[in-house]
Formats: structure tokens, C-alpha cells, sequence
């Protein structure tokens, strides 16, 4: 399918070098492009025979390729974007790529919130009934570092963005699902619209043999009109899956009692609905369900320190999957948080903070923005920290016996870290340090 083509992968990130790779492995003649010109190679590129183009936009030789791959991390209104598709070049996500390559079934889950813990829970219950299932995509692992190694009876739960999804072509995955739509992304997408269309793509290429999951609760996702036979999961409605006199009960059967599980009854459902969709026993899903931790970085319990508890939701990285985290909470809430500037509108998230939050402590690029929204609602108890460091030191003096430490920055981690999971890491950090001395 790719021998002898001219392939050009843009950005050599995660998602670019295991494109790269493959392609190559398939007999392309692959060009790398970044707009760095420093890159943490997995491997060396020219022992790959992987051509390098670094450190500039690739609009002057875009044209030059059969086929244009990109990383997610790359808009499609990029110039070069609209140079290629101008010309009749497929231009493919990554996503797209290993979808053409995958030999097997795919799960494939979107929404704004719960997709990470989804899909790890998915991809557990689907583990214990077939073995030869992978867990990939946003969720950190690209699809193309997998697809190669898997044959007809694995299964792929991936985890898709819409980054992912706005140039593809013929992805069309047996099970997809949108759990929820919310405001997120728009310095990206530019308008809801637009992130809703996105999102949507999930779904455009299934047919009535496929299956779509769909959240009866939300206004977006409930008016969703896919081709493929609908499931649909709901926290407060009759559907296929719903919680009735305490139980998780999908498609007429009744699995476990909701106090059995730590999962969020919304991820319960999703998730059961999904795998019950592929065929998987009740029992099976039970099980994992009394039996998983959660994920690391979203609302993670990092420790006790004199009856201070920690958590760690550096995954929250949009108004509302922080507004989900502080609703978990019945105790008083320090709460640190703040980051990169994704044109968010912060107004709903900081209306919660009434009651709930005692202490704000703003770190990055939308402070000003967030003290803005916190002086619109009479929100008062709010600081800033240079660090944060300094922001987990505060939140220790000013928490007392019985209080949450939350971090929950609403916002992407750009601007200080390299990615969310090396900004929780540090709160650890930061968290347990503090102990120790
Ligand atoms: N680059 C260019 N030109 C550009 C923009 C970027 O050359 O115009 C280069 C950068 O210099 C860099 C590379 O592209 O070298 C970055 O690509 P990338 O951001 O796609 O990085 P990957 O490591 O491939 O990560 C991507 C996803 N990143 C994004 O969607 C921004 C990861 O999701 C995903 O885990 C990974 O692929 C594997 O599938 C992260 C994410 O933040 C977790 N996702 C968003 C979210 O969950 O909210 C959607």
C-alpha cells in the first residue's frame, strides 16, 4: 500500500516518530518534518533512512509528497494543510494512518472529559475476555507504534481527540463513542461548532453494522445523529445503560451496585455500555469495575499529611472536567490552579467555587484572566504563586485538619510544563517533599 510512496510525516513528537517508523518499515521513502530543529529521536533517523526536513514550516516542499501524515499537535489551517489538500494530496492524522494499517476490530471513544479513564477501563474489561487487547492513542501510546504488531483477532481501544479526527478519511471504527462535549479546545478549533464537528467524525464513516455510544446527558452528544445503531447511557434517564434503585443495569441486565465501584457512575456507564457492545459478559465488566484504581493524574489520591488529603488532577486541563473534580468533594477545597491560555471562558467553573473552595492559588499564563472572573463573582480568597512549587508550599499553610488539596488547573500545562502527566508528576513531587522535611 505505501511501497515506493513519497510520504511526508509532520512533527516528530510521539505521534510523528512511530508514523515515521512504520512507514518506512512499509517500504515508503519517508521525509520527517518538524518545525524544531532539536528532537529527542527513539531512534536514529538516518540508519532508519528517514530523510530530515527540521525547522521550518514544509509549505515550500509539501508538494513534492504523495501523502502528508500529520501529529495531532498540528493545526489543519496550517498553510501547507491547505497547500496539499488544494492539490488532491490525502492529508492524514496519524490516527487515520494507523486505522488504514490496523488489522483488527477498533473501540474508538472521544469526548471532552472521562476519555483517559474510559478508555483504561474499557481496555481492561475487553483485556480479561480477549488477551490480544491493546490500549492506544491520546490516552500517550500512538496507534502507529502498535498497529504492525496485531492480527485479525486483537482489538484496538483507542483513545481519539479531535485533533485527531479533523483529517480523516476512511477511520471508521466498529464501536465508537463521545461521552460528553463541553468547551474546550476553541484556541484550536476556533469555534464550538467546529470542535463539535470534529468530534463527530468519530462516527461518519460507520454504518448500521457499527455501534455508536452515545451520553443521554448531554445536550450535545444527545442530539447526535450517527448512522451507526445508537447505544445510549444515562445517569438520570431510562437507556441502554443507566443506574436504577442503586444498580448499573445495561440493556436489561443488572450489573453491580453503584457503592461497589470508585468509578464516576457516568465512566461506569460509558464504559459498560461500550464493552457490553462488544460482546463482553456482565461478570466480566463487574469485576473491573469493583476492581479499578483510577487513573494516574485525574483526581488521584496522592497522600495524607495531618489530615490534609492531596489530589493530584493535573489531567484536568478544561474548565469542566475541574469543575467534575471539585464536585467530588463535600470538604473545603485549597485549590491550586491556572496554566496555558486556551481561549477558555473560565466564568463557569469559577461560579462553582461559592462553598466550595476556600483558598485559589493561581500559577501561569491565566492568572489575570481567572482573578478577572473570581472578582465578577465576589470571589475573594484567591493568590497568586510564582511556582509550583511555591503554590503546593502555600496550599500546605493555609490547609488545616480536614481539608482537600486539590490541583485542578482547568487549563493545558504549555506554558511551564512539557505535558500534563510531567506537571502532576511534579505536584507529587512537591507533595511528598514537603513531608519528608
Ligand atoms: N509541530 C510542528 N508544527 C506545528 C506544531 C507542532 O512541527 O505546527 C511539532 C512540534 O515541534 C513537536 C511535535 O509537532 O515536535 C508535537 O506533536 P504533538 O503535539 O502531536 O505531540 P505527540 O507527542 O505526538 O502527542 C500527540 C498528542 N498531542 C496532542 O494532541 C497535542 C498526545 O495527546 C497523544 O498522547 C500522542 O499524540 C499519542 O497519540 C496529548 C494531548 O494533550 C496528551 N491531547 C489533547 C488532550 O487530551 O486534551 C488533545
Amino acid at each position: 500500500m505505501f511501497e515506493g510512496k513519497n510520504v511526508l510525516v509532520c512533527g516528530m513528537a510521539r505521534s510523528g516518530q512511530a508514523a515515521a517508523l512504520v512507514l518506512r518499515q512499509l517500504g515508503a521513502f519517508v521525509t520527517a518534518s518538524d518545525l524544531r530543529t532539536e528532537i529527542e529521536w527513539d531512534y536514529d533517523p538516518a540508519e532508519k533512512g528517514i530523510s530530515l526536513r527540521l525547522g521550518e514550516e514544509p509549505d515550500d516542499f509539501v508538494l513534492d509528497f504523495d501523502i502528508v501524515v500529520i501529529s495531532p499537535g498540528i493545526s489543519m489551517y496550517a498553510t501547507f494543510i491547505k497547500m496539499a489538500q488544494n492539490a488532491g494530496k490525502p492529508v492524514w492524522s496519524e490516527a487515520e494512518l494507523a486505522y488504514r494499517l490496523c488489522p483488527c476490530p477498533m473501540i474508538a471513544i472521544t469526548g471532552t472529559n472521562g476519555k483517559t479513564t474510559v478508555t483504561t477501563l474499557v481496555g481492561e474489561i475487553l483485556r480479561r475476555f480477549n488477551p490480544k487487547t491493546v490500549i492506544a492513542g491520546n490516552i500517550g501510546v500512538p496507534l502507529t507504534s502498535l498497529v504492525t504488531g496485531l492480527d485479525e483477532d486483537s482489538i484496538v481501544v483507542a483513545e481519539i481527540s479531535s485533533f485527531q479526527l479533523e483529517t480523516i478519511s476512511a477511520f471508521r471504527p466498529k464501536i465508537s463513542a463521545v461521552l460528553n462535549m463541553t468547551e474546550d479546545h476553541l484556541d484550536r478549533h476556533l469555534t464550538m461548532e467546529n470542535y463539535i464537528a470534529a468530534k463527530s467524525r468519530i462516527f461518519e464513516n460507520q454504518g448500521q453494522n457499527d455501534i455508536c455510544v452515545l451520553n443521554l446527558d448531554n445536550a450535545i452528544t444527545r442530539s447526535m445523529r450517527p448512522s451507526a445503531k445508537t447505544v445510549f447511557f444515562s445517569t438520570k434517564e431510562n437507556a441502554d445503560a443507566t443506574i436504577q434503585n442503586g444498580a448499573l443495569t445495561a440493556f436489561g441486565q443488572k450489573n453491580i451496585l453503584m457503592s461497589e465501584t470508585r468509578v464516576m457512575p457516568e465512566n461506569a456507564l460509558a464504559a459498560t455500555a461500550i464493552a457490553m457492545a462488544a460482546g463482553v459478559p456482565g461478570e466480566i465488566i463487574a469485576d473491573v469495575l469493583r476492581e479499578f484504581k483510577g487513573v494516574p493524574h485525574r483526581c488521584e489520591h496522592i497522600l495524607t499529611s495531618g489530615g490534609v488529603d492531596f489530589y493530584n488532577d493535573s489531567k484536568a486541563t478544561n474548565t469542566d472536567a475541574a469543575i467534575k473534580a471539585l464536585e467530588n468533594f463535600e470538604r473545603p477545597v485549597v485549590l491550586i490552579a491556572g496554566g496555558y491560555d486556551k481561549n477558555t471562558d473560565f466564568l463557569p467553573w469559577v461560579e462553582k467555587f461559592r462553598g466550595r473552595v476556600k483558598n485559589l492559588i493561581l500559577i501561569g499564563q491565566t492568572t489575570e484572566k481567572i482573578i478577572a472572573d473570581c472578582q465578577r463573582v465576589g470571589f475573594s480568597s484567591y493568590e497568586k504563586a510564582d511556582t509550583l512549587e511555591g503554590a503546593v508550599s502555600r496550599a500546605r499553610e493555609l490547609a488545616v485538619l480536614d481539608d482537600i488539596v486539590l490541583f485542578s488547573p482547568a487549563c493545558a500545562s504549555f506554558d511551564m510544563f512539557k505535558n500534563f502527566e510531567e506537571r502532576g508528576e511534579l505536584f507529587v513531587k512537591f507533595v511528598g517533599k514537603g513531608v519528608d522535611n
